[in-house]
């Protein structure tokens, strides 16, 4: 029965060590995922004092296995919640490890004031000190408020509140992993109180990409990043172009995007040949592609990483848009008039 004084909001469960059961309370590697969604919620009784909660099971898999299969009926779900006048926000709990894409891909594709929260754990929830159950209560709570309206997708860990579009999980295994370094958190949790540094805004470069006809995985391009590493095979881009269908090339470059002189040279020699967007991004965690260090007839992906770049170009490439068009979607380490 419903409180009608709280509320409602609806939680999707994926998966991930939020979600995970190990063999004694001290395993903190090597579990596997075996409780669901219910589970998860009935584990924090104190939520119904949060919120009227529901619930549905999307998947439920470690996220390292999730893919646009999964996140597709997600965002359609999350999509139709938020439409209606029912629920107030939505939750979903999620593996950490690729919980940064899925919070990217939300951002851009919900269209609604209404708040977006993941949450996942650091530890399984049979593990002493789960950080799972406060994560959950956290993240309920901020999409339960009022504060939380206009700030788009979320990721809610470890007391912290931080943009879905700029965080990155930085540390394998320590709680607090998720950072965006340079942009920094949006609020803060404490004592059951939430708490925002700066009034709603969306981050420079969050564009809208209507996905509402998006039905099938296979629909989506296939966009292939491509790691930097002294001694890269340089034909590794014809590889992914010629035989696993890339429309669409991101390079994870060293530093600050640097590629090598031969593969360099590959890269054009394939661009005038397919005419395909190569994105340079950079393996190092954070910072910046200057717009110099780019090829003229590249992209550089601004502040964005690899994996988040990657999503960017599928939905530009999706969309339908051309390279020039493209480039205006990606965020300039230069910062330009409209940054
Ligand atoms: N099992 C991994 C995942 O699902 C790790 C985690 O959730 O922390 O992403």
């Amino acid at each position: 029965m419903k409180n009608s004084s709280l509320p409602s909001i609806k939680t999707f469960g994926t998966g991930g060590t939020i979600a995970s059961k190990g063999a004694t309370s001290a395993t903190t590697a090597g579990y596997s995922v075996g409780l669901t969604v219910d589970d998860l919620i009935e584990a924090v009784p104190s939520l119904t004092n949060k919120a009227n909660l529901d619930f549905l099971q999307v998947s439920n898999v470690g996220s390292e296995s999730l893919n646009y299969t999964q996140l597709i009926p997600l965002y359609h779900n999350i999509s139709e919640a938020l439409a209606s006048d029912e629920y107030a926000g939505a939750v979903v709990t999620h593996g950490t490890d690729t919980m940064e894409e899925t919070a990217f891909f939300l951002d851009l594709t919900i269209n609604s004031e209404k708040p977006i929260c993941i949450a996942g754990a650091m530890r399984p929830a049979t593990a002493t000190s789960a950080d799972g159950p406060m994560n959950l209560y956290q993240a309920v709570s901020i999409s339960a408020s009022e504060k939380s309206l206009g700030r788009g997708t979320m990721i809610t860990m470890n007391d912290r509140i931080a943009s879905g579009f700029w965080t990155t999980k930085m540390n394998a295994n320590s709680f607090d992993t998720f950072i965006a370094d340079e942009q920094g958190y949006l609020g803060y949790f404490s004592n059951d109180d939430v708490g925002y540094y700066y009034p709603p805004v969306k981050p420079n470069g969050c564009q809208f990409f209507d996905a509402s006809n998006l039905t099938d995985a296979s629909e989506v391009p296939e966009v292939i990043i491509l790691y930097s590493y002294q001694g890269v095979n340089p034909k590794l881009i014809v590889k992914a172009i010629e035989d696993l269908g890339a429309k669409g090339i991101v390079l994870a470059g060293s530093g600050a995007d640097s590629w090598t002189t031969t593969g360099n040279i590959v890269n054009e020699e394939i661009f005038e040949e397919y005419n395909i967007p190569i994105i340079h991004s950079r393996r190092t965690v954070d910072g910046g592609v200057p717009r110099d260090d780019v090829p003229e007839w590249a992209i550089g992906s601004g502040y964005l990483n690899p994996q988040k770049s990657r999503i960017l170009l599928q939905l530009c490439l999706y969309s339908g848009y051309s390279i020039d068009h493209i480039s205006q979607f990606f965020p300039a380490f230069t910062v330009v008039e409209g940054w």
